[in-house]
């Protein structure tokens, strides 16, 4: 039945008399019914990824791509004098992650659907998910961030299960999330675990609330703010409810397919997003030995064959070690189980380092997985040899044989069909459309990187995007974006390790050029976009740094010629969508072997976007894939900062005054910003790139102002550019999630 058809039948009415939010729900029950014609995937074996967060984004237009019929909806709104690119801003957000590690996790759930395999999702159903960003006096401040209404995609089930915690039990209940394959006659589902009594009538101002109320609070809000006890205690009550609901589901489902528990692992296996769901382990183990009456040690070697552990980062404060006393006052019984597995490695092993409790109690996640599973696995080729050979070297020589490097990826049903469709249609009229389901077939562009036809193709693309990112921009933020300028972009969550400081220097040495006198041949868009975690002082004082500068060179007349800032608010999902089709210039500047993968990077290629960045995770493989003529490649390399952090051979002020960025990092407590700003936060700021800077930014700065004036000249050499820009595309192929999901399916999951 036609859309037009399915309306008139459930409402009487025209589609053309509906507005944009009647529609959009009229779409959803319409996608809804079409997903119900799908069968279920039903391997033997399911896969269980298991993630605090699924940054799933908006779906209708995801969902009308994987159904095959976003075209046809399309026609038929236009006949109804409706655009869909309206309808779709009537869809809210969904929060349920942060940054990378969510949206990887929603881009695997798609390739995993996808491909056919039997997989699904399984976390929590925070009602608030992730903050809602809003400025105030150039300021950042966290707003809840409700989601949830009463016609979504969740959909209500009967799966409830008991989770026992210390003094109390809770309750749950599974909503799920159809996970439509791309073209596929088969689904899979997002389980997401949610109890019925969450009151949000606690939030008090901005996004506190009483952390001890857990029946309240459990799923109220994505990874409550921990730097305090009750939120520490929060988070392992919120970590053990997604995990004692997977881990009943996992056996619920095994057994009614046929299990006897004891081959638990030929129906299961689990895959650990990080260190976040891994009490899943002791878990499992708990229910096999107590409720299923299988000896401990058989009841860890079950559980070790199903599971696989993915470390996504070398920063040692998110590698995650949760006191036993916390432990012991929310899931005493789990506590059991951990000292027993403590015993066992103790028992095997001498060193310290690789013991699941150390001496000041506190259990180390990530040893226990690493223990007591079969895989481990970094996220680009760099960032697991430096797992192997220095973060987690003691366990490699221990078991070489568990680990083993997936290199993230991205779908390019989202990235690209959904996003770009203008490139995506250019790129079906000259390749044809099997890049959606093989992505090396991408490489077939490279017979056109001298092609002038081509080149002007994609030129004209980039500014029709930039022209639907202007209008964007202009509803919904009321920036003026000037789109005939260069569009450099760097949008990720802010940390210090990314340096978005050092970008915000180069703004501020840009600002002074142009006062001086020395002018840029082309205007100059530098868009930020990110949200600081609410503890996270230091990344919230960068961010005021940014709004101080927008401010500062947007409004003078003499500078706002040659040059504009913006920190566009909010940054989400849907926001990268549009900032990314537009962008020339893909800021990918961690100091090297800080960023595990990075997958904005990868989006920002396949976009025509061209890299500036540092050899660091993928950013490595994407310089080996197009080769350094098509890449900016600036910095130390991970070797050496690694060698520097173990020497503590990093003095800042030695940088500061000898490379000529004093008079950049002085502007921060100038007079022109303090008077804009708040004095305590620039001084703050400052002080820290002074005598500390942690994160090396001083290090790369005067390589990578060197690096940026290049590429802007070469951006001026627009055949040259603009032949970067096809290799560029043509070789993002590798970097599609469904090769990732397909080596994680061989390797990890089904590995003989
Ligand atoms: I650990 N990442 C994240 O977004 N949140 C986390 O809590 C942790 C890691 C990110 C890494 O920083 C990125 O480099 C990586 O691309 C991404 O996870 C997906 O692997």
């Amino acid at each position: 039945m036609t859309f037009t058809k399915y309306v008139l039948d459930k409402t009487n009415k025209e589609l053309s008399t509906l507005d944009n939010k009647e529609i959009y729900k009229q779409l959803l029950n319409y996608v809804k019914d079409e997903a119900d014609k799908k069968a279920l995937n039903s391997d033997k074996k399911k896969v269980y990824y298991i993630s605090a967060e699924f940054l799933i984004g908006k779906l209708l237009s995801n969902n009308l791509i994987n159904l095959g019929i976003y075209e046809e909806i399309e026609k038929e709104l236009k006949a109804a004098n409706k655009r869909l690119s309206d309808v779709e801003e009537a869809e809210l957000e969904p929060s349920l992650g942060n940054g990378g590690l969510g949206r990887l996790a929603s881009c695997f759930i798609d390739s995993i659907s996808s491909l056919g395999i039997n997989g699904d999702g399984v976390g929590l159903n925070y009602h608030c998910g992730l903050f809602r960003q809003v400025f105030v006096k150039n300021e950042q401040h966290a707003e809840p961030n409700f989601w949830i209404e009463d016609s979504s995609w969740l959909r209500d089930t009967d799966v409830k299960y008991t989770v026992p915690f210390k003094n109390f039990s809770l309750t749950s209940t599974l909503k799920r999330i159809d996970v439509l394959g791309y073209k596929k006659d088969t689904k899979n589902y997002l389980n997401l675990f949610d109890i019925d009594s969450i009151d949000s009538s606690i939030i008090e101002k901005g996004i506190s609330f009483d952390k001890t109320d857990i029946e309240k609070n459990l799923t109220l809000f994505l990874y409550p703010d921990d730097s305090d006890k009750n939120g520490e205690l929060l988070r392992i009550y919120q970590q053990y409810f997604m995990v004692s609901n997977a881990a009943q589901l996992i056996l619920d489902e095994a057994i009614a397919k046929g299990s006897n528990v004891h081959d638990l692992y030929e129906y299961a296996y689990v895959q650990i997003n990080d260190t976040h769901p891994s009490m899943v382990i002791p878990e499992l183990i708990r229910l096999l030995t107590e409720k299923h009456g299988i000896e401990f040690e058989e009841a860890y070697t079950i559980v070790q064959k199903m599971t696989g552990y993915t470390n996504h980062t070398i920063l040692a404060e998110a590698l995650e070690k949760w006191p036993l006393a916390y432990l012991e006052e929310v899931v005493p019984h789990l506590v059991t189980i951990i000292k027993q597995l403590d015993a066992v490695i103790r028992e095997k092993y001498e060193g310290e380092d690789i013991q699941i409790i150390d001496k000041d109690d506190r259990v180390h996640m990530a040893n226990m997985d690493i223990h007591f599973s079969n895989s481990v696995n970094g996220v680009a080729y760099l960032h697991t040899e430096i797992l192997k050979n220095s973060e987690l070297k003691h366990f490699y020589e221990l078991y070489p044989e568990k680990f083993n490097n997936k290199t993230n990826g991205i779908t390019f049903r989202r990235w690209l069909e959904f996003s770009n469709r203008p490139l995506a249609a250019y790129l079906k009229e000259l390749i044809g459309d099997e890049y959606l389901t093989d992505a090396t077939k991408l490489e077939k562009l490279l017979a056109f990187v001298d092609s002038k036809e081509v080149a002007a193709k994609l030129e004209e693309i980039k500014h029709e995007n930039k022209l639907v990112l202007k209008e964007y921009l202009k509803e919904t933020q009321g920036i003026e974006l000037d789109e005939n300028s260069i569009i450099d972009t760097q949008i990720k969550r802010f940390h210090e390790y990314k340096r978005q400081q050092m970008n915000a220097l180069y703004v501020i040495k840009k600002y002074l050029d142009i006062k001086n006198g020395k002018l840029p041949e082309r205007k100059i868009t530098v868009f930020f976009g990110g949200k600081a975690a609410p503890a996270y002082i230091i990344a919230q004082d960068i961010i005021h740094l940014i709004l101080c500068l927008s401010e500062l060179i947007n409004n003078d007349p003499e500078v706002n010629k040659y040059l504009n800032v913006f920190l566009v608010e909010n940054y989400n999902v849907s926001v990268a969508e549009k900032l990314i089709p537009a962008t020339d210039i893909s800021e990918q500047i961690s100091l090297a072997s800080k960023e595990a993968s990075g997958t904005g990077n990868m989006k920002f290629m396949l976009n025509g976007a061209l890299t500036l960045g540092t050899l660091d995770g993928a950013n490595v493989e994407i310089d080996e894939l197009v080769g350094r003529e098509n890449i900016y490649i600036f910095g130390k390399e991970s070797d050496e900062i690694i060698k520097l952090y173990e020497t503590a051979g990093y003095v800042s002020k030695e940088y500061y005054e000898k490379d000529g960025v004093k008079e950049a990092v002085d502007f921060i407590v100038s007079k022109d910003l303090v008077k804009l700003g708040n004095k305590e936060r620039l001084e703050r700021l400052y002080n820290e790139l002074l005598n500390k800077d942690w994160f090396m930014t001083l290090i790369d700065f005067e390589e990578y102002y060197a690096k940026k004036e290049e590429m802007l000249a070469d951006y001026e050499n627009r055949e040259l550019w603009l032949k970067k820009v096809i290799a560029n595309i043509a070789k993002a192929g590798f970097f599609s999630s469904d090769r990732t999901i397909a080596q994680y399916n061989e390797d990890i999951w089904n590995k003989k």
